[in-house]
């Protein structure tokens, strides 16, 4: 329901849930943006913003964001909504604002719109297949950089929850998003085609991916060639129907440098995946998970190059991903169905695929059924239960090597 074009340095701010997993050190995505302190401040209700549930904001809302993109305020300003619910349309939101939610304000969607997303006529559109064009996420940065969106419940997104797309230097933290198990496409956070992000300290329950790196979708993410890089993903919490953390399966532009730590990932379907397709073009490379802790999974580690359909029949079938560099260390699971399945390519295998300390345990007894690999190569250690004999050649060590 946001979306903000050439933007600089936005914050969201809301004190109503506080979710903050602590382990013995801290390292934190605070220090990459700045916080703003924002000496000029607007109310919503200055512009007529009535938080009863009913009245339409979206007038305020608009306005609101018309003067403190015109009055250009030295430093920025910062919008104040007050505790209430504000339904509104969508809006833009502009550059050099702070978009602060006291506790117990909510921005609630018209059946219009595109932070309650209200997204529950959009699934039904979608499951009739009666949409002619894509849903719409419930915040989208677009060409924006130097992003802070913070201490947020986003829910019932139509679409993706939140999408920086084409951004740099974007902080996600203390983020709550929630969104029916059954409710589709629900991600929590794509950050696609953008550079350093770093997301941390969320807790996420949706009906897709809790978070998917993604970099375009085959012929037209290849010809933009817009890779995502230098992303950060740590102490998340969650469970989804499909993957916990994942990178694709639109990864045209190239994914690189990513790194995920200290997850918990329960009553999901897959706890990492890492997926694309022929067609997608692009690389995967450099991605690196590690403690992770899973519980009631049905798959630990899904590593696939034939995953996800194809925007039209254009795609280029000659179009192979490239896969190089994985490293999945330090994970723990319990009533993991299935440890794992690495599937590469025949005319692209993946290589450099790393396992070490991994002990994925079954349903009922300490053993899963054993991995399923084909068209990889990499090694693994001390991986219970064992992994399949193309991760085992000694000569491919190195893959793990670099990594400790
Ligand atoms: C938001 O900005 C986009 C791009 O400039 C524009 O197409 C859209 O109409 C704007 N929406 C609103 C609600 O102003
Ligand atoms: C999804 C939805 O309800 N969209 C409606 C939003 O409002 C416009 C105009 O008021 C309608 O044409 C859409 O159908």
């Amino acid at each position: 329901m946001f979306r903000i074009q050439p933007l600089v340095s936005v914050l969201l701010c809301c004190f109503t849930f506080w979710f903050h997993i602590s382990f013995g050190y801290l390292i934190t995505c605070s220090g990459i943006v700045p916080m703003r302190y924002r000496k000029d401040k607007v109310s919503i209700t200055d512009f007529g913003g009535v938080g009863d549930g009913k009245t339409l904001n979206t007038k305020a809302f608009r306005e609101a964001i018309y003067r403190i993109q015109h009055l250009r305020r030295r430093g920025g300003t910062l919008l104040y909504v007050p505790p209430g619910v504000y339904l509104t349309e969508s809006f833009n939101l502009t550059s050099h604002m702070t978009l602060y939610l006291a506790r117990g304000a909510v921005i609630k969607a018209t059946q219009n719109g595109t932070i309650d997303g209200q997204g529950g006529i959009w699934w039904n559109m979608w499951r009739q297949g009666n949409l002619q064009f894509t849903r719409p996420n419930l915040v989208e940065f677009m060409n924006s950089r130097g992003i802070i969106i913070s201490n947020v419940i986003f829910k019932n997104s139509p679409f993706w929850n939140i999408h920086p797309v084409y951004c740099s230097n974007v902080v996600i933290r203390y983020v709550t998003i929630l969104a029916p198990t059954d409710s589709p496409n629900t991600d929590g956070i794509d950050p696609d085609s953008s550079s350093n992000v770093c997301i941390e300290d969320s807790f996420i329950s949706t009906g897709d991916d809790l978070v998917a790196v993604k970099s375009g979708w085959d012929e037209y993410g290849i010809g933009y060639g817009r890779p995502s890089s230098h992303i950060t993903i740590r102490r998340v919490t969650g469970s989804s129907p499909f993957a916990g953390i994942a990178v694709g399966s639109e990864t045209s532009g190239g994914v690189e440098h990513v790194l995920a730590e200290n997850i918990v990932i329960y009553n999901s379907g897959i706890g990492v995946n890492i997926k694309t397709n022929i067609g997608r073009g692009g690389f995967i490379k450099n991605i690196t998970v590690s403690q992770v802790f899973m519980e009631n999974v049905r798959t630990g580690i899904k590593i696939a190059g034939d995953t996800g359909d194809h925007p039209d029949n254009r795609f280029n079938p000659n179009a192979l991903p490239y896969v190089k560099g994985v490293t999945l260390k330090n994970i723990w699971g319990v009533k993991v169905q299935k440890a794992g399945s690495i599937q590469g390519l025949k005319n692209a295998p993946f290589t450099n695929i790393c396992l070490s300390k991994i002990n994925l345990h079954g349903m009922t007894g300490p053993r899963s059924p054993p991995w399923k690999c084909s068209d990889v190569s990499g090694a693994a250690i001390e991986v219970s239960p064992s992994p399949c004999a193309q991760l085992s050649s000694p000569q491919q060590s190195g893959s793990c090597a670099n990594h400790f």
